[in-house]
């Protein structure tokens, strides 16, 4: 019976609290002015009349009910000991849940202040909080109405270690993306799942391909091999389980096989595999040397997410699905100090392509609900960075309360976040580590260097002017940071590399050995490293040949490779591991040493030494001769073409004097 009393009286003074402040305005203007004595007594009749009308409204919305509870999900399904974020903030799905209230069974727990339970009784909200000594293990939570009780479950997990996880990556890494479905079926019993029949179709280009988690894990010793240090996975969040009617491709339904439109953020996809092979994944690359980076999505979920019907709260998208502004990608507003109000909302706030819903994050349940989401992910996986998709769509204010929640449980973490624009001015606006004129610091690492990606695509692939590159990089002050930039010459929303007009294999390769000895963090695509090709979304995201089981060849193995897939490949392999043991090409200050119209000299340079690299873009051999008095290379010194180790050349007058071949790069290292 204290029960229910407690269940009442909580109920009410939740409505009465939402009564007043629903009103408060009009109270305001009505009831604070000083009037006669006569007056304001009858104000004070008005006033009681409206709060006892107000509770007997609350009490017949709450039994209005007929069933007893039900518990659909539990988010998140567990959390663990001496985290940061304590008390954890359980939101609870179900039906049937006004005037819930919850109880949670077990040592080292305890529910946390009341409950609170949106208008529909569709979602309960309540504070959990987690003992250090708590022991690990399941805890059982109770939520009863006056109608009846249900249980579901909530587990306290031990601590991860640190050591190994949580690493972040630095520009000493190699990143490889891989998109999950399209690189390996390393499982074929979860290609046509019980949850999602019959979206799986590798003939056609919009279905699931099979690819998997365990793919992953069959192919880390290839990755080791070609020199990647971490890998950057397409998200693996549970995507809708039927074809999607609303995002019609070539006139036909699609699917979610990419992973951007999650159905469920607290769970893996079934055609990836498991949660528990998430874990395998993880610790398994962790052993061999290689990190793993989650794509995230924060900014929208997808179409099908059961919140699109029934939201927890009344403001947890902005908009509804009848009725929401259209995203219509007017960026430059969002670094314009004078913005037109209604142009930055439309891009803040609209729904991306009409049909993705668009998170509220100003709403501090959704705020909080996306925090301990990255957190849960990172802390039960022990996975070592972020790729953030859609940064720009999100407020700032947001990011800097969540990049603060991850730095302060995991101190050493990295993030890298999409912009996907051409103009240096308007990415590095986006990069945190200090306050831009809205008065807000991100706290955002890293961003993915798409105004050098597309100058890597015109000179390397198109056959345009190099110098073009240089010019890009001598906008660098404008970043916070611009050594942790992630550079990259294809990735899974453009066309590949070897798809553009005028690309060749020459080409390929001098990309290559731009990006992994320039500046920044290299981040490789699955498959370029093999001349993939592909002009368009989704032919960019071709099946790996020798990743699934019909594949009459497997371009993993040297034999099943082409004579061409195997010289780029080599060449990507020689590269990526000169990246590793060249520490200059690590952490060494870029210094641009020569620039004509195709023709680029430069060095990276550190305590430790320095490395040459001279690019000849031209489709013509030419001879180059540059200063390197400076650089620490007094006369006489020899240094060795690290790409052809027959070729030497010697420091005469303070000079190098270098003939290159047509698009050719030279890689020069001291003797
Ligand atoms: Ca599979
Ligand atoms: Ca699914
Ligand atoms: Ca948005």
């Amino acid at each position: 019976m204290t029960l229910l009393r407690d269940s009442i009286f909580s109920l009410r003074s939740r409505h009465v609290r939402k009564a007043c402040g629903v009103r408060a305005r009009v109270c305001g203007s009505n009831f604070g002015t000083r009037v006669s004595g006569r007056e304001d007594f009858a104000s004070k009749d008005f006033r009681a009349l409206l709060i006892v009308w107000w509770l007997f409204a609350a009490s017949v919305s709450a039994y209005s009910q007929t069933s007893g509870p039900q518990i659909l999900k539990v988010d998140p399904p567990s959390w663990w000991v001496n985290s940061s974020a304590n008390p954890v903030r359980l939101m609870i799905r179900g039906r049937n849940l006004k005037g819930a209230k919850v109880q949670i069974t077990g040592t080292g727990v305890r529910i946390s202040g009341m409950p609170t339970v949106n208008e529909r009784g569709t979602y309960v909200f309540v504070d959990v909080l987690i003992a250090p000594n708590a022991e690990p293990g399941k805890r059982e939570l109770t939520i009863s109405t006056q109608l009846g009780s249900t249980k579901a479950s909530f587990e306290v997990l031990p601590q991860l270690n640190q050591q190994n996880r949580f690493q972040g990556f630095s520009p000493a890494d190699v990143l490889y993306l891989i998109m999950i479905d399209r690189f390996s079926d390393g499982d074929r019993t979860n290609n046509d799942p019980p949850q999602s029949r019959g979206i799986y179709d590798r003939s056609n280009k919009f279905a699931y391909h099979g690819g998997d988690l365990q793919g992953v894990i069959d192919h880390l010793p290839y990755l080791k091999d070609l020199g990647v240090t971490a890998i950057w996975l397409t998200p693996w969040y549970d995507n809708y389980d039927h074809l999607n009617q609303i995002e019609l491709k070539e006139e036909k339904p699609s699917t979610g096989f990419h992973g951007y439109n999650p159905q469920n953020f607290y769970t893996v996809e079934e055609h990836f595999g498991t949660f528990d092979k998430l874990r395998e994944l993880v610790e398994r690359a962790h052993r061999v040397g290689i990190k793993i980076i989650q794509d995230q999505v924060a900014n929208h979920t997808g179409p099908y997410h059961p919140w699109v019907d029934d939201p927890p709260t009344p403001t947890w998208f902005n908009g509804t699905k009848a009725r929401h502004l259209n995203n219509g990608f007017q960026t430059w507003v969002l670094h314009d100090p004078r913005p037109v109000d209604d142009l930055k909302r439309e891009t803040m706030e609209g729904w991306f392509l009409d049909f993705l819903p668009d998170l509220n994050q100003s709403d501090p349940e959704v705020s909080r609900y996306l925090i301990q989401n990255t957190l849960w992910w990172i802390g039960t996986t022990g996975l070592d960075g972020i790729r953030m998709d859609t940064w720009q769509y999100v407020p700032n204010s947001f990011w800097r309360d969540w990049t603060s929640a991850v730095r302060k449980e995991f101190p050493n973490f990295t993030v890298v976040g999409e912009v996907k624009d051409g103009d240096v001015v308007h990415t590095s606006f986006f990069q945190g580590g200090k306050k831009r004129f809205d008065g807000i610091d991100s706290g955002l690492d890293s961003l993915l260097d798409f105004p050098l990606f597309y100058s890597i695509r015109d000179a390397f692939a198109k056959g345009s002017r190099i110098d073009e590159i240089p010019k890009t990089l001598a906008k660098d002050y404008l970043y916070n940071n611009s050594e942790i930039l992630v550079t990259l010459l294809g990735g899974h929303d453009d066309g590949r590399f070897m798809s553009e007009k005028g690309a060749t294999i020459a080409g390929l390769k001098l990309a290559n050995a731009f990006v992994l000895t320039t500046r920044g963090v290299p981040q490789l695509y699955y498959g370029d490293e093999i001349a993939m090709t592909g002009p368009d979304e989704p032919t960019t995201r071709g099946d790996f040949p020798g990743g699934f089981a019909a594949d009459p060849k497997n371009a993993f193995t040297r034999e099943g490779r082409t004579a061409q897939q195997q010289e780029i490949f080599e060449f990507v392999r020689t590269l990526a591991h000169l990246h590793q043991q060249l520490e200059p090409l690590q952490r060494g200050k870029l210094i641009n040493l020569h620039v004509s119209e195709q023709l680029y000299v430069y060095a990276r340079k550190s305590t430790s030494g320095c490395v040459v690299v001279a690019f000849n873009n031209d489709i013509k051999p030419t001879a180059v001769a540059f200063k390197v008095s400076h650089l620490g290379l007094p006369d006489g010194s020899v240094l060795n073409d690290q790409l052809h180790l027959s070729t030497i050349v010697r420091v005469t007058n303070g000079t190098i004097t270098l003939s290159l071949p047509a698009r050719a790069v030279s890689v020069l290292v001291k003797q």
